[in-house]
């Protein structure tokens, strides 16, 4: 069997240890970590999301597969992260008061560092209050990440995004959500500067964020606003 098939089948059936072998396995015969992500893993997931859902698979099962996710990221981090790429700013991520869910936030978090970001991961069940006492300890940050899965603690946003503006009136903080149950409708709707439906693009954006912002303010390009560009992800 292909690595990347037996890769999924480990993930969906929390296989812990199988997964962390045949991701080490994956990057021996030299794939490509993202490949070994977007290929293997994260549909495994989805695959697992939906046999939750389907009442095929358990809370014991479902959680096995999100530590493999979490095992499997980890090892792949080191492999995906661009030596000597210089930091473009600071991103502050969290998961909403009420939800625990932490598999996508923590691949944002692996997506930013991937891209050049340092990231400050606050972690799940986080209140508005911490996320206003984040910004106040980091003024340097350019962009908040906030999380939520579930449609009883999605609302928090709303009330996350408002104090975060309220804390920020020149406007230097651009707020992203997302998340399996947030949409671009409601990000509209709650005032937030941005929502992607996976990591890989989110990074993506708030790297655009970051170059629209040192364009604004006159920043030449020069050595530190190296990997700063279109497509270097
Ligand atoms: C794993 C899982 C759990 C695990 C969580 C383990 C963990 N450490 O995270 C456990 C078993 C603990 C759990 C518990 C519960 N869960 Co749950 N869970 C899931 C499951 C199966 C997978 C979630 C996941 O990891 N997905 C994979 C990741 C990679 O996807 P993702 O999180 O969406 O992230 C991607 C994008 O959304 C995006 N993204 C994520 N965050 C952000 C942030 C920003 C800023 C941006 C731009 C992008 C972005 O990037 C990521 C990668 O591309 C989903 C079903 C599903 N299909 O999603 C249900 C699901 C989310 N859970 C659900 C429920 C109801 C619960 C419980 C209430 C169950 C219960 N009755 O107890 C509890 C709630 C506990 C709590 N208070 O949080 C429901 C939510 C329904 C809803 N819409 O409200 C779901 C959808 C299942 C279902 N259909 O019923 N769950």
């Amino acid at each position: 069997m292909p690595v990347l098939e037996e890769l999924r089948y480990s993930i969906e059936n929390g296989r812990i240890k199988d997964t962390e072998a045949l991701i080490r396995r994956a990057l021996e015969e030299k794939m490509d970590p993202q490949e070994i992500l977007s290929a293997g893993m994260i549909p495994a997931m989805r695959s697992a999301g939906n046999d939750f859902r389907n009442g095929e698979a358990d809370i014991p099962r479902i959680l096995s597969a999100a530590r493999g996710m979490q095992k499997g990221l980890n090892i792949l981090e080191p492999y995906m992260r661009r030596e000597n790429l210089p930091c473009i700013g600071t991103a502050i991520l969290g998961t909403v008061e009420g939800d625990l869910h932490d598999v996508g936030k923590n691949m944002v978090a692996i997506m930013f560092r991937c891209a050049g970001f340092r990231v400050i991961d606050l972690g799940v069940d986080i209140s508005e209050k911490q996320f206003q006492k984040a910004v106040r300890e980091n003024p340097e940050a350019s962009v908040v990440c906030i999380s939520s899965l579930l449609t009883t603690s999605a609302p928090e946003m709303r009330g996350i995004v408002k104090a975060l503006r309220k804390m920020d009136k020149e406007r230097r903080l651009k707020i992203m959500v997302g998340g399996g149950c947030i949409t671009q409708k409601f990000a509209d709707e709650i005032g937030a500067d941005a929502y992607t439906e996976n990591a890989v693009d989110a990074a993506e954006v708030a790297k655009k964020f970051v170059m629209e912002k040192r364009r604004d303010s006159g920043e030449a390009d020069g050595p530190g606003s190296a990997g700063v560009s279109a497509g270097t992800f």
